[in-house]
């Protein structure tokens, strides 16, 4: 179980992520997981702590990441200098071996690709990465594949270095997509040789509460983008894409307010967003408070490219609810 962070005393394993860090860093302690990430900070917390009861820190390769009974969550950090397609697969072949040989199944993926908008040699980096991680999940899964995608988010970073953070649990998730949307991996090859490997929202229920993990939402309808250059549409379009999205995890109240949250069991809802320009952080932090009822803090927004250019934010959530049990 993953407990929020007032339940637990310090001695409680957790896997920790330093957002706006200075340099990049994966490393271990007893009982921890650390790393820190150079994406730019804008407001809000920059520091994630996950606790994971009983948790005990493996090593496999370049992953650093923390097992217990119920859940794997840890990291990788790959040098990228040239096309990404070959360390992508190779780093996404290990992470699903290490998952599938202990029996996990992926819950939820962080990417962070260096310089996602750049072309070299002839294709984006981001269609780099979809390709060589797509092949991945292919070849360990083969026709079946898209039964096995988490849900994700995929955004850009500074620097020659891949990024990614996960959670898996022995859970086999409920995985949901937006009929509004087509579904990531089945976007046209406009968008690239292979599709986007994600689910839009992935439900896990254990232990009396229900995870809701809501991928990076944009502003897409169908597969087209909606809203090019015009900050104001790009919010609400998202936000129509949330609350379809919350309303089929069954976590409506999650947008509405601290008090009919609470009344519904919601114990978690944490949002953050990602700008793409630092200057549009005014207007998309008192949209979003205000829309959500959430103070300022309780959101965290960072500033990274979003995978497509014309794309100028990006929005994603984690939200728990009792579900047996009296509150
Ligand atoms: C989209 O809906 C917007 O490549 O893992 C959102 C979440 C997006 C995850 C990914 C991409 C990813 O296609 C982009």
């Amino acid at each position: 179980m993953m407990f929020p962070d007032v339940l637990a005393g310090p001695h409680v394993p957790h896997f920790e992520v330093h957002f706006d860090a200075k340099t990049s860093a994966l490393s271990h302690l007893p009982g921890t997981c650390r790393l820190d990430l150079p994406v730019p900070g804008l407001h809000g917390p920059f520091e994630e702590k996950w606790l994971t009861t009983g948790a005990v820190p493996h090593r496999e390769g370049p992953f650093y990441f923390l097992e217990s009974s119920d859940h794997l969550h840890g990291a990788v950090v790959v040098d990228v200098a040239g096309r990404l397609e070959e360390p992508i697969q190779a780093a996404y072949s290990q992470l699903l071996e290490i998952c599938t040989r202990r029996g996990f199944y992926l819950h939820r993926i962080w990417n962070y690709v260096p310089h996602i908008n750049e072309t070299d040699h002839g294709l984006e980096r981001y269609r780099q990465f979809n390709l060589g991680r797509w092949m991945a999940f292919e070849q360990r899964f083969g026709r079946d594949l898209r039964a096995y995608m988490p849900a994700a988010s995929g955004v850009g970073v500074g620097g020659s270095q891949f990024f990614l953070t996960f959670i898996a649990g022995k859970t086999h998730p409920v995985y949901l997509e937006n009929p509004s949307q087509v579904p990531a991996y089945h976007y046209p090859s406009d968008y690239g040789p292979k599709p986007p490997s994600f689910a839009r929202a992935v439900l896990v229920t254990e232990g009396g509460t229900t995870t809701g993990y809501l991928s990076g939402t944009a502003s897409i309808e169908g597969h087209r983008t909606v809203g090019e250059g015009d900050w104001h549409t790009q919010f609400r379009t998202t936000m129509h894409n949330i609350e379809i999205m919350f309303d089929r995890m069954d976590m409506m109240e999650a947008l509405r307010g601290p008090e009919a949250a609470a009344k519904a069991g919601i114990v978690r809802r944490d949002f953050k967003c990602y700008l793409r320009h630092a200057e549009a952080l005014p207007l998309i932090k008192d949209w979003l408070t205000e829309e959500l009822g959430l103070a300022s803090h309780q959101a965290t927004f960072l500033q990274a490219d979003i995978c497509r250019q014309e794309l100028d934010l990006e929005i994603e959530a984690v939200v728990e609810k009792r579900t047996s049990g009296s509150y």
